[in-house]
Formats: structure tokens, sequence, C-alpha cells
């Protein structure tokens, strides 16, 4: 799309609306710029302002402004479909792509997309390590942090863009396509912005939907949101399992290794003894990851150096201090039920396990059998913490605390010596933090605390 003389509404002033501005601005066309807050209080939004001339005009937040001659609507990811500034779009049936679609229309570089109800950062980051191990200049970016068109605007000196894509993004999608898409799995998430799983399934499908019979599909088979896409897409499809043998293509554990074959004869081995991260989950993570290395023709001792060498990401089941032998685990990005439920199975005994925040809807009833399980107490905290007592309180001891720092504290007074006690909140931070990494960052800051706080023993 020529972007010259057009009149474009960019709705959302954060990290993603800021750079589309910049690019659009960049590229002659005519931003309209939006947001539900005042721009006064939103500094990226004020500092691109002061930097563009008249190129840039802030307009009111109502549907009014699209009576402006609006060709092209971009809207923010965290911009639900229901609001009424995109309803309105809609029905003057002016165009809405998200972020990653305007990127694509201007990328040279080829792009590996990952999508997934959890395990998404993990996955792209270590698919970038393994690429830059194999000797490719890689961009790793997309919903890990650094908006794709921020990339496409620069001069795209990569050999492949690895692209983390949240279902917020693949909604407004139309000629988006990677030459690999990787989908881990689909567990409820997000009720409160698609409405329902069929629409939040849908969405994350779309990562597919125009790839072709040269392009790959690295699809979990395990899983059950995402297993019946083995069969019905166009792409080459690599399946992964960690339940067992695959015949034919695919990616499986077996005992301490993985085994992959990409033609469905040839399969290699690559042992599992030395990884570092914890979890099942994560070896789903590793399988889809060593698939596209290898897809991308990175030597298989350049996949394994990598594999081997990969730390994890912050905020995910990260090891974050003990204190009296008690251990804490920072799980922040847990912002789900299943990722609550993926962050229990990877301890091996039952822990203390600290829930709250803000509500996204949850079924926190499903996790009813995990808590008997594998939990030795409960302790809430923030927005939720009413209705996550109403779906999972008396299962085991549970208390009830207003605020994080407190909860974190009142755990540590409950845990013996040789207790875990796990930060996965499984509800968005937004009721106390700006976002998880700073709700992860201040349970580290109150654990480091606690050293602080405490004799050592015999003293
Ligand atoms: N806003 C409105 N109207 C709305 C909603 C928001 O005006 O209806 C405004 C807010 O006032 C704010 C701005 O939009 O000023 C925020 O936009 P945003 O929520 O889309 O956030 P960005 O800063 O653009 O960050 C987004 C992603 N956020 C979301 O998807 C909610 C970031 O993913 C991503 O890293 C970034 O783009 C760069 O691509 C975060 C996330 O939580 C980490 N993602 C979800 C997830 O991983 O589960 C999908």
């Amino acid at each position: 799309m020529e972007l010259g003389g057009r009149t474009i509404l960019v709705i959302g002033m954060g990290r993603t609306g800021t750079a589309v501005v910049d690019f659009l601005a960049r590229r002659g066309a005519r931003v309209l710029a939006t947001d539900e807050t005042p721009p006064e209080r939103l500094a990226g939004a004020r500092d691109l302002l002061s930097r563009r001339d008249g190129d840039v005009a802030w307009v009111p937040y109502e549907a009014s402004v699209l009576a402006a001659g609006v060709d092209l609507v971009v809207p923010s990811p965290g911009v639900p479909p229901r609001n009424p500034l995109l309803v309105a779009a809609a029905k003057q049936s002016i165009p809405i792509w998200s972020e990653i679609e305007l990127a694509f229309a201007f990328l040279k570089t080829p792009v590996i997309a990952v999508t997934g109800t959890n395990g998404k950062t993990t996955t792209t980051t270590l698919i970038g390590d393994i690429l830059a191990k194999g000797g490719k200049r890689v961009f790793v970016g997309g919903n890990i942090g650094n908006p794709l068109v921020e990339y496409a605007g620069g001069p795209q000196g990569a050999d492949l863009a690895v692209v983390e894509v949240s279902s917020f993004q693949l909604q407004w999608t139309r000629t988006f396509h990677p030459f690999v898409a990787v989908h881990l799995n689909l567990t409820a998430d997000h009720y409160d912005y698609h409405g329902s799983l069929a629409a939040y399934g849908a969405a994350k499908e779309k990562i597919f939907a125009n790839q072709t019979p040269r392009d790959f599909a690295v699809v979990n088979a395990d899983d059950a949101g995402t297993a019946p896409l083995v069969h019905r897409l166009s792409a080459v499809v690599i399946p992964f399992s960690s339940k067992g043998p695959l015949a034919g293509r695919g990616a499986y554990l077996e005992g301490e290794r993985i085994v992959l074959s990409l033609d469905g004869s040839v399969r290699e081995a690559y042992p599992t003894a030395r990884v570092r991260i914890p979890g099942r989950h994560n070896l789903e993570n590793i399988m889809a990851a060593v698939a596209v290395g290898r897809i991308c023709g990175c030597p298989p001792e350049a996949v394994l150096a990598a594999v081997e060498g990969f730390e994890g990401i912050p905020h995910r089941i990260e090891y974050a201090g003990r204190v009296r032998g008690v251990t804490f685990y920072d799980d922040s990005k847990g912002t789900n039920v299943d990722a609550v439920r993926r962050a229990l199975e990877t301890f091996p005994d039952p822990v203390i396990l600290l829930m709250g925040g803000r509500d996204k809807e949850g079924d926190f009833e499903g996790l009813r059998e995990d808590v008997k399980r594998r939990v030795k107490a409960l302790v809430l905290f923030g927005e939720a913490r009413g209705r996550i007592e109403s779906a999972l309180g008396g299962l085991v001891p549970t208390l009830s605390l207003p605020t994080l720092g407190e909860a974190v504290k009142r755990a540590f007074h409950e845990a013996a010596e040789g207790d875990t006690v796990l930060l996965s909140p499984g509800c968005a931070s937004f009721d106390a933090f700006r976002d998880y990494r700073a709700r992860g960052d201040y349970f580290k800051e109150v654990v480091r605390e606690l050293e602080g706080d405490v004799q050592p023993q015999g003293a």
C-alpha cells in the first residue's frame, strides 16, 4: 500500500501505537492519533507529537473522527474488537490492520512467527538463539516488546525475523505470511477480549492463513486446542509431542532425548540431560525451536549448543532466591489458568502458591484437582482474590491478603524449611502494577527484603 497522502487513524499510544505513528508519518501519511488516556498522561505520545511537525494530529477518542475520510485504522493490540471506534470503522468498511499486518506489507525479511497461549516468549527467544548460533543474522521481536514495525522501518539487515505474535495482533491480519509458523498450544485465556475460546482460537489460527505447501507449520500434536490443525493445514506440518514416538515427520521425546525427522525418514537425536529450563512444557518449547532451527538449515551442533546454553526468560518460573531454606520462584508471566497448571507441574512436591491480580475471567474452578494434588497452601492477593477463593478456597489452607507484598510475607511466615513458594498469579497484573515484569521485579524485591529481615539462624 502506498502510504503517501493517506489518512490513517492509529488507536492506542503505547509501545505499538507510537511506533506505528512514527512509521506512517515517515512515509508521508496523514496520521490521526488517539487514545482513551489524554496525551498529557502518555509520555511516549507527548514525546512523539513534539518531534513531528504537523503530519500527526491528536484527535478525540470517538467514532466521529472517522468522518475525516480515514483510509485505514491501525488499532493497538490491547484495543478489543468491541471497541466503538473499531465497530464503527468496520461498519463503514474502512480497512483495519494490526501493526504486524502493516509491518509485513513493507517487510523484505522472511518471517518465522510463533503463537500459542503459553511459551511464546521462551520459544521465540530460543529460536533466535539457535539461528544466531547457526550463523544467521536475526531480528527477534513482536509481542515480546519491540514491535515488528520498528524493524520494518529500519534498514532490515537480518536474514530472518523471528516474531512472537499474539491473538490480538493476528486478529487484524489479511496478508501476514510467515514461511514458518509455530502454534504451541491453545487454552482458555483472554475471554474478556475475544469473548469466547472459539474466537480466540480463530484469531490464533490466522498465523497459517496464507501459508502454502512450500511453507512449514510446527504444531503441538498433544494439545487439544492445536492437534486438529495437524490434518488441515496447507503447509508442511511438523507436529511435536512430549508423549511418545510419532510416525513420519515430527519431533518427539524418547527418554532423555528429542528425536526429530523433517522428511519422515531421516531421524536425528538431541540429548536433553543438559537442558537448564525446568518442566515438560519447556521441553515442548524446545522441540518446536529445534524443529525451526533445522528447517532453517542450522547445523545440529549449533542447535544443541544453543539449547544447552539457554537459561530461560525472566518471570517464567524464574528462581527468585532462598531465605532460611524456603525457595522462591517468580512466574509473574503466568497470567492464565493453564500457565499456573504448567508451573505447578514443574515442581515435584506441593508448593505454597501465590495467586491473584486482575481477573481476566479465568476458569479458576478448572484448577481444583491441580490445587488438591500440587498445592500445600494457597495465598491470594489483589482484585481477583475473592473470586479465586470462591473457586479454590478450602481445598487446602487458604489465606487472602490485599496486596502482593503482604501475601509474600505471609507465605514466608507459613512456610517450613524445604518449602517452595511460587508466584504464578493466573491473573493480569494491572490492578497494582504497570505490567507482569514490574510485578515480578517487585516480588523479587520483597523476597530480597525477607532476607534482610531475617537474622541468620544461630546469630
Ligand atoms: N488503549 C486504548 N483503548 C483500548 C485499550 C488500550 O486507547 O481499548 C490505549 C491505552 O490507554 C494505552 C495503549 O492503548 O495507552 C496501550 O496499548 P496496548 O495495550 O496495545 O499495549 P502496547 O504498549 O502497544 O503493547 C503491545 C502489547 N500489549 C498487549 O497486547 C496488551 C505488548 O504485549 C507487546 O509487547 C507490545 O505491544 C509490542 O508488540 C504485552 C502483552 O501482555 C506483553 N501481550 C499479551 C500476552 O502476551 O498475553 C497478548
